[in-house]
């Protein structure tokens, strides 16, 4: 049986040295097929003696089930070794970080529209809108505003084109948006307590002016609303709105639509050329307010025998400076979003609009 040995040595070695299936499966045809050379040497089986056959026939069969036993283990091993390959040629890194896509961002004046609605509606304000061209009445008649008041002239305010012979009352782009708490008073009466946030427009244009701007106004009437009603509301709102108790002062003043009418200072300090707001012992003026004069509930349809309240008027855009520190108005003005990064709005990126 020297064959015998001789194939298997042969055989086993060419089945470790097969570095592919198909070199593999070369060699399984080589032995095992149906020319193979060891199913070849099995047909000889047939032409031998019986005694013969007695040991020919196990020893072949061993060489058989050996051969083929290899040649499964070799198989098993290569494809371990593929799926490896594949394994590492395709591993993804599930903790690298997310690619980053780029997102829009809500404005800083609707940011500061939303926080102060939110903090005013904690003390049962709610939000009254309308519309942005007004009639010279509700801007000016109905805020007890005189017809030669210096507001009114042209040089304040945008009067809407009237073709020649057209007659109804002259419209102008609201000055403030006092009317919308007139219309409110008008449409829900009294009690009530509303915010007006908006835009507003006054023919004004430099370093610290937009022609645009936003203001948000507040009143509350009642049976006896006082002036030390409006004092703890707006010292409740300084404090929500800067995070930090924050003291006001209040100044004695003069508006056509309040009396008494004050205008409110906070709390604030200049360290290294930069405001901060609720320390120190300087003061910024942020706004303006006082008891609604009665001519100005009237207008709104309101009794003043009945009733009175506090109104107060702040600009939107200054009141953003302020908590973000923004140094001026071009960040508002043209569209100049880079401040924007450089002051911390995290969530910025790139804006979809203004990109490019
Ligand atoms: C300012 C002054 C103020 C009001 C606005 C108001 C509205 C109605 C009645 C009475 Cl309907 N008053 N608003 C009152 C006082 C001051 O704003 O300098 N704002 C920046």
């Amino acid at each position: 049986m020297d064959g015998i040995q001789e194939l298997r040595g042969k055989y086993l070695e060419q089945i470790a040295g097969a570095a592919s299936a198909e070199a593999l499966e070369a060699v399984r045809l080589a032995a095992l097929g149906k020319k193979g050379e060891i199913s070849l040497m099995m047909r000889e089986l047939g032409k031998m003696t019986p005694e013969e056959r007695k040991t020919a026939g196990p020893a072949m069969n061993g060489l058989k089930d050996e051969i083929d036993a290899a040649l499964r283990a070799r198989k098993a091993a290569l494809e371990d070794a593929a799926l490896d390959e594949r394994l590492k040629a395709e591993w993804l890194d599930v903790t690298l970080p997310a690619r980053h896509r780029r997102r829009g961002t809500i404005h800083p004046v609707s940011q500061v529209i939303e926080e102060c609605t939110t903090i005013f509606a904690d003390m049962g304000f709610r939000v009254a809108e309308g519309p942005q061209i007004e009639t010279d009445w509700y801007n000016f008649d109905a805020l007890n505003i005189a017809p030669e008041h210096p507001a009114r002239q042209e040089h304040d305010t945008f009067f809407m084109h009237r073709a020649p012979g057209d007659n109804r009352p002259p419209h102008v782009l609201r000055t403030h948006t006092s009317p919308v708490q007139i219309r409110a008073m008008q449409d829900q009466g009294a009690p009530i307590r509303v915010i007006a946030p908006g835009r507003v427009y006054r023919m004004d244009m430099d370093l610290t002016h937009t022609p645009m701007f936003h203001q948000i106004e507040g009143m509350a009437i009642d049976r006896d609303i006082s002036m030390a009603n409006l004092k703890w509301v707006l010292e409740e709102f300084f404090t929500a709105y800067f995070g930090t108790k924050v003291k006001t002062r209040f100044r004695a003043s003069h508006f056509p639509f309040t009396e008494p009418s004050a205008e409110v200072d906070i709390q604030c300090s200049w360290v290294n050329g930069q405001l901060r707001v609720g320390e120190g012992d300087g003061w910024l003026e942020v706004l303006g307010s006082g008891m609604m004069h009665p001519k100005v509930l009237q207008a709104g349809g309101i009794d003043p025998d009945q009733w009175q309240g506090f109104a107060f008027g702040m600009g939107i855009d200054r009141m953003a400076m302020l908590k973000y520190g923004i140094p001026d108005l071009r960040a508002f003005f043209e569209s100049d979003l880079r401040w924007l990064r450089h002051y911390g709005f995290g969530a910025l990126e790139i804006p979809t609009i203004h990109a490019g």
